[in-house]
């Protein structure tokens, strides 16, 4: 992706910057542009293995924003960060924005749109940068209305399968693709329970799955705990979601997050010396 090539060989931390006042997750506390920079730095100390900076909620209910006033969220933590050691993500589905956003240095598109917007699939295949596809069922404003499934496992898999081959006609290589089952997008707990368990299915594919549980309101339905609470179970899901085989997580609390995952690959790769360090 762009400069970076991740090797995968251990699971990575997306660390999530949102410049929005409306985020479900953080409420506008990193909307400046001071703040967002900070919060961005912050991750970055605090271990973050690619920055995911959005300018739109999409939280359940919201309504969309203009490219413009996507674009001039965004462009102080592009202008601060995207040229730094760290690769820096760009959460949109505007193809105009894609396209700034590479332009300023950005090394991959996060879309929960995964690319269907018209010229969403061009602005990302003309450029080497990284992509992440993400399931939705429905839209933003809507998804959570409703929503039902046969077998949500299958039908998740099929949709970014479809996606992955759209991506490959569009030239996309395939070693610039992660796919994401969209945990909380347009599905109840128990479809997102259903998908933690379906990782494996997913990651079958041999692309690397990238898993966003956190602070998601799964967490409070199973531990009764409002938005601000759920640094605990958030860690928690992280790890379920690598243990299953997800090799990318999209969190907030990256430092929590950093250390279990730390303890995960300690004991699975024997990642330590005789002395424990
Ligand atoms: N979740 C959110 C936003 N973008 N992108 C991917 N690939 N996967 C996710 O699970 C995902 C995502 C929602 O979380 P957040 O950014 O904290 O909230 P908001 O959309 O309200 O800004």
């Amino acid at each position: 992706m762009g400069r970076f090539t991740l090797a995968l060989d251990r699971p990575l931390i997306m660390g999530v910057v949102n410049v929005t006042p409306d985020s479900f997750s953080d409420g506008g506390q990193f909307y400046g542009a001071g703040q967002a920079v900070e919060h961005a730095r912050r991750l970055v100390d605090e271990g973050v293995d690619i920055l995911d900076v959005g300018g739109e909620s999409t939280r359940p209910g919201s309504s969309s924003v203009t490219a413009a006033e996507e674009l001039r969220r965004i462009a102080p933590v592009l202008e601060a960060m995207a040229h730094g050691a760290v690769p820096v993500s760009v959460d949109t589905s505007k193809p105009e924005v894609m396209r700034a956003a590479i332009e300023a240095g950005a090394a991959m598109i996060n879309d929960i749109y995964a690319l269907r917007q018209p010229g969403a699939l061009e602005a990302v295949a003309a450029r080497d940068v990284g992509v992440c596809v993400m399931h939705m069922q429905g839209e933003p404003r809507t998804m959570q209305d409703d929503p039902a499934y046969g077998d949500v496992v299958a039908e998740v898999k099929a949709f970014l399968d479809e996606r992955v081959a759209a991506c490959a006609a569009a030239g996309i290589e395939r070693d610039r693709i992660v796919i994401d089952p969209g945990f909380g997008f347009g599905k109840k707990a128990i479809h997102n329970l259903e998908l933690i368990r379906g990782i494996p299915a997913l990651a079958a594919s041999g692309l690397p799955v990238l898993a966003g549980l956190s602070r998601k309101s799964v967490l409070g339905k199973i531990t009764g705990r409002m938005v601000g609470d759920r640094i605990h179970s958030s860690v928690a899901a992280a790890l379920v979601a690598v243990a299953r085989g997800a090799r990318i997580v999209r969190v907030h609390d990256v430092a929590a997050t950093r250390d279990a995952l730390a303890v995960w690959t300690a004991v699975e790769a024997q990642g330590m010396d005789r002395n424990g360090r």
